[in-house]
């Protein structure tokens, strides 16, 4: 007798089979997490099965410690350690439940990086983030990162090299804008590197990231030197948040926030200035809480820009899928992979790929 058209939905729906696996990649040069580097990344890979398919994800806190043993600050406030624990005490309960308790794990899971894990498994698992053809492949143009990987300066010719990597014979996918870390090196030698490369190519809108490096005065000083007209707008320019409204009004650059997003208070609110919010989905939680915030963010004219937290292949390749849906008018920024040197499962360039098989195995469960 054939089953009941019911319980043949509700099969396929549920979950047969989880692992979970940690991997450790190395990055070199060292990547830059504000004013601190690091030369591993560490994190997760989360398999899920059902009956007829099966998701990988990856979730990656940024914490841990920096290349001279000290913690990261200002970024994700959960460890691995604890993400591993909440998930090795959740995840064996959900064998043989449906794919909605998988959301509602995600939906109260208190650690950001595995609510995004989880609720990105249960939209792969459903077909939300992959049976759109703009999804399988989104195409945004680049948004090179010009950082100084050992705290010296970036010569012309290697905003030059860097730039021709992404150079296309595609107009749709040559890129527009580059984002240049601030508020690090002497501010004459950041300002001159600026103009250096607004004059390889003059059409460059740039978006600045200070990471808070200054105060008010310094930022009103640093801003009033730069080609105002070519700035999109600078990420946490001050490092008293409370400042930034005032640096607008002096000098009219307009400013973004990133960090600010990260204080478990913060709650969005419509500052003078407020052009965009730098939206990392690893430390914002599950998708319904970033749909939530893009789409506040939204309804007041404030942009929001989806952006790496240092995610391997993987994560970045999922992001850009959430950015082709959450906020398909705005390049995200993206441009962290160079450094790692392995991709993971989502093949990248010409770096050696990981697959489950070579990492280590925390949990299994069916
Ligand atoms: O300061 O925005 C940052 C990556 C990891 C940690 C902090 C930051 C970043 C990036 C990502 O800059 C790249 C981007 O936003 O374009
Ligand atoms: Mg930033």
């Amino acid at each position: 007798m054939n089953k009941p058209q019911q319980a043949q939905v509700a099969d396929t729906d549920t979950i047969t089979a989880i692992a979970l696996y940690q991997y450790a990649i190395d990055l070199m040069p060292l990547l830059p997490v504000a004013g601190q580097r690091i030369n591993t990344r560490h994190g997760l890979l989360l398999s899920i099965n059902t009956a007829t398919s099966q998701a990988y994800t990856e979730i990656a806190p940024l914490s841990g410690n920096d290349i001279n043993g000290v913690p990261l600050t200002g970024f994700s406030h959960e460890s691995l350690t604890q993400t591993i624990d909440y998930l090795r005490h959740h995840l064996p309960a959900l064998i043989g439940q449906s794919l909605d308790a998988l959301t509602l794990l995600a939906d109260t899971c208190p650690l950001p990086a595995a609510a995004l894990g989880l609720s990105l498994n249960q939209a792969k698992l459903t077909g939300l983030l992959t049976t759109r053809p703009s999804l399988i492949a989104p195409s945004f143009r680049p948004v090179p990162l010009i950082y100084s990987p050992a705290g010296q300066s970036v010569s012309a010719a290697d905003i030059h090299h860097q730039l021709a990597q992404y150079a296309s014979n595609d107009p749709a996918l040559c890129c527009q804008a580059v984002k240049i870390k601030v508020g690090k090196l002497p501010p004459e030698d950041e300002i001159a590197l600026i103009y250096r490369v607004l004059s390889v190519n003059p059409t460059l809108k740039i978006r600045l990231d200070a990471n808070r490096a200054w105060t008010l005065t310094q930022a009103i000083d640093f801003c009033a030197a730069l080609p105002l007209d070519a700035i999109d707008y600078i990420e946490e320019p001050c490092q008293n948040p409370q400042d930034n409204p005032t640096l607008y009004q002096s000098l009219g650059i307009h400013y973004a926030l990133d960090e600010s997003l990260n204080d478990p208070n913060y709650h969005f609110s419509v500052t003078p200035g407020l052009t965009a919010l730098v939206i990392k989905p690893m430390l914002c939680g599950s998708l319904n809480r970033l749909a939530n915030l893009v789409q506040q963010a939204h309804e007041q004219g404030v942009r929001c820009i989806l952006s790496s937290a240092l995610e391997t292949s993987l994560g970045i390749s999922d992001i850009r899928m959430l950015a082709a849906l959450l906020t398909p008018d705005e390049a995200p920024g993206l441009d962290t992979l160079n450094a790692f040197s392995h991709s993971l499962i989502q093949p990248f360039g010409h770096k050696p790929c990981l697959s489950p098989d070579v990492l280590e195995l925390l949990l299994q469960c069916h």
